[in-house]
């Protein structure tokens, strides 16, 4: 029997692949958001293969109108939504005085107003239900600044302020909303790929995504508001 219904954005690899495949294991239907309608489409056929239930929906999470205009279609498909991961992310990384306008604008876009838009989206439902959660994945940059890190951590500030205020508004709503702040983990952020030596001793997506898992198992009368994971190889 499935447990409710979840959309995942950035769900096509990385963290967000491993959560909605995490998420299907536990009985969760997952809808998958991202750009890439093959990887998506891999995705979605894993989980099915698997036993799972998945549909996927090919969207640029940066663009308000098209995201607006799949709606519709995302919701017939997949349900009522109980849980919402803002997952979708991305980091350039340089001083700030190298960083161009539109580097601001393409970080600010996908970490936070990213974040805005899909909640606006999907928590009105969930507030007029009294029931859901929205879980935010932001990172330890959301709490900590580092050179080169200037753009990124604007954003990931902005993202955690955003979810945290959040919490308090929909709180007495019945919704609650969960921060994930990682370190390092081995995914394909900033143009990597998940193998390299340097990336051995760090977190894997499932990692997170078991924290995920853990978040939203608890019980109605418990609110996990945050939990920040580190590899044992980081010093933070
Ligand atoms: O990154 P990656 P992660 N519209 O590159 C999607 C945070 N984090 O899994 O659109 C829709 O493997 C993209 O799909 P596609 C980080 O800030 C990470 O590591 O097809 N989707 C892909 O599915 C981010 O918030 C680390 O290209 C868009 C996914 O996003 C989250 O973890 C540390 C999109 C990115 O997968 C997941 O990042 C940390 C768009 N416009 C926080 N643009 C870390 N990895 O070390 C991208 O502290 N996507």
């Amino acid at each position: 029997m499935v447990v409710g219904n979840a959309l995942v954005s950035g769900a096509s690899r990385g963290i967000g692949e491993a959560i909605s495949r995490r998420l299907a294991e536990a009985k969760w239907k997952v809808g998958l958001l991202a750009r890439s309608e093959r990887d998506l489409a891999r995705v979605a056929s894993d989980i099915q293969q698997a036993g799972g239930d998945a549909c996927s929906f090919p969207v640029d999470v940066t663009n308000a109108a098209e995201l607006e205009q799949q709606f519709a279609a995302i919701k017939k498909q997949l349900g009522d939504i109980d849980l919402l991961v803002c997952n979708a992310g991305s980091g350039k990384f340089a001083h700030a005085l190298d960083m161009s306008v539109q580097d601001w604008d393409e970080q600010m876009n996908l970490n936070a107003k990213a974040s805005f838009v899909l909640t606006k989206f999907v928590a009105q439902e969930m507030v007029q239900r009294k029931r859901g959660q929205i879980v935010f994945i932001t990172s330890d940059a959301a709490k900590r600044t580092f050179a080169s890190g200037s753009v990124y951590c604007a954003s990931k500030y902005a993202q955690y302020a955003f979810a945290s205020a959040l919490r308090q508004e929909l709180r007495p709503q019945g919704v609650r909303v969960t921060v994930l702040l990682p370190g390092l983990v081995a995914s394909y952020f900033n143009n990597s790929g998940p193998d390299s030596q340097e990336k051995a001793s760090w977190l894997k997506p499932s990692d997170v995504a078991d924290a995920v898992a853990y978040a939203v198992s608890v019980p109605p009368n418990v609110i996990v508001d945050e939990i920040m994971l580190h590899p044992a190889s980081q010093d933070w």
